[in-house]
């Protein structure tokens, strides 16, 4: 079989010019988008086309919003915050302003402040995220030298809002709007085809109240009409009326961060921000060099003491971060699909019809948090690239390559369909890096995130030309592939791509 890299890139009389797109019926109706087309069937070379990326929502069958299409636009943010609780929050609004560009920002929400019972009175504090977007401000001429898209710190503090500082059920209902949940229904009200999601950092009272809202004003017919506009990402439960919110809102697309009952709250997807996996780049002093010191006046208000333990250093915890990581184009994940991991961790189905924790095996340990710590040395490294774009020119600091998947540059999940013991040829062909720098690849399996159980062999999986072999007994399954292409600046940024293979 190791003849067959070569029989790839020899071209065949069946070649079709590069860059075409067209479905190819082979055998048994295989579905092929053709590049490089094997006689015989043997070998599809399955050049793979993107997915509708970020395109349908809605959940059992209810009708999807508008594909996004390739280079979609930003993700529409919604950010609910208990600020003025634990200071992970600050944290977790400090590392999102530095990727402020990467969303359309629709609103910072301060919502009842700490988890239930932790602080002495009921209060909403938006004062201190306006702290940290006018601290923003101060910076952001230095970081529109390093990439487009920036918002200006003025409309970002139009979009804050305050919500309930009381919470639970009895909140919810007749004479329980806020300004917070007023601005939730007229975000997703505007006409745009693009779904909002609502990352919830803290308690959910203010959702619940719009989704109440929109149910009493509009009905059964005008709740689902809204609700399909949503795509909610809920870090654990916080108000706890997660059952009600899905008994009586239903049809919801719905994330909940949360251990299973009866675990301990620390197993959750979302504290592998901060625990397993490689703990020093959570340390104090990790977050002093790179965040905290010599990074201007956005770096300067990182809290250097968080709660809960154990956590190994109090310093970074960022609980909340997940959350939005999910939503942030990083060209490995697709917000339609938590089952397929990224930053923002990975998830199951429920018969529910919702999302909760789902666990990935990384070397040894199988945990949920797993899924999120995999990926904290590139999203560390990417963090500390983002601080110094707050200080250093252009030419002084990093930016991430443009990884280039079988002739896309786009951020899309790509799609190949490919028969049992066929093979699907996978370049990095034409990847490339806005400073320079020298790039190296990684091609892998994420098992997890696929249906194929099995070993899958990737032929130099660490050269920009790879190629994957469909095993015989993959029939029915879908295999995941990850690219990464890494630089050689400092700190050393990572892109991805994503390949679903679907093997028919
Ligand atoms: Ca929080
Ligand atoms: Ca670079």
């Amino acid at each position: 079989m190791l003849d067959l890299p070569y029989r790839f890139h020899r071209r065949s009389p069946f070649v079709i010019a590069e860059g075409w797109h067209m479905r190819v019926a082979a055998g048994a109706g295989i579905l092929a988008i053709g590049v490089l087309l094997w006689p015989g069937a043997r070998c599809v070379g399955a050049l793979a086309r993107p997915l509708p990326a970020g395109g349908e929502t809605g959940m059992d069958g209810a009708p999807g919003l508008a594909s996004t299409g390739p280079a979609a636009a930003r993700p529409r943010l919604i950010v609910l915050t208990d600020i003025g609780g634990d200071p992970d929050d600050q944290q977790s609004l400090i590392r999102l302003m530095a990727f402020a560009n990467e969303f359309e920002i629709e609103g910072l929400i301060a919502s009842a402040s700490g988890t239930p019972g932790e602080l002495r009175r009921a209060i909403t504090q938006p004062q201190l995220i306006r702290e940290i977007v006018e601290a923003y401000g101060k910076v952001l001429p230095n970081l529109r030298q390093h990439a487009e898209g920036y918002p200006s710190a003025e409309d970002l503090l139009a979009r804050v809002k305050s919500g309930n500082p009381q919470r639970g059920w009895d909140h919810v209902g007749d004479g329980h709007d806020t300004e917070g949940s007023r601005w939730i229904v007229q975000v997703a009200d505007r006409p745009d085809p693009h779904p909002v999601s609502v990352t919830i950092w803290g308690g959910q009272t203010d959702l619940a109240q719009a989704l109440w809202r929109v149910k009493a004003d509009r009905g059964e017919a005008g709740y689902r009409d809204f609700a399909r506009r949503l795509r909610i990402y809920d870090i654990g439960d916080q108000d706890r009326i997660v059952e009600r919110i899905w008994k009586e809102f239903p049809g919801l697309f719905y994330i909940l961060g949360q251990a299973a009952r009866g675990k301990d709250r620390r197993e959750a997807v979302y504290r592998g921000m901060y625990l397993g996996g490689d703990e020093s780049l959570t340390s104090r002093e990790w977050v002093n060099t790179h965040v905290r010191e010599g990074h201007g006046p956005l770096g300067a208000l990182y809290p250097m003491k968080t709660w809960t333990a154990p956590n190994p250093h109090s310093t970074l915890k960022e609980g909340d971060t997940p959350s939005w990581f999910y939503f942030l184009p990083t060209g490995l994940g697709d917000p339609a699909h938590p089952e397929w991991g990224g930053w923002g961790g990975r998830f199951q189905s429920t018969p529910e019809g919702v999302y909760r924790d789902a666990q990935d095996t990384v070397g040894t340990v199988t945990h949920a948090r797993a899924s999120v710590w995999r990926w904290r040395p590139h999203f560390q490294s990417h963090f500390q690239a983002r601080m110094d774009w707050c200080m250093k020119s252009r030419a002084e600091a990093n930016h991430a390559p443009i990884a280039v998947c079988n002739g896309d540059a786009t951020r899309n999940a790509l799609e190949a369909v490919a028969a049992p013991g066929s093979w699907v040829k996978l370049t990095a062909a034409g990847s490339s890096d806005p400073d320079g720098h020298k790039l190296s690849y990684r091609w892998w399996v994420y098992k997890e995130a696929g249906t194929y159980r099995g070993e899958v062999k990737l032929v130099t999986p660490d050269a920009a030309e790879s190629a994957l072999a469909v095993p015989g007994d993959a029939a029915g399954k879908e295999i995941h592939v990850i690219l990464e292409v890494t630089d050689d600046g400092a700190p050393p940024l990572t892109s991805y791509r994503r390949v679903v293979v679907k093997v028919p």
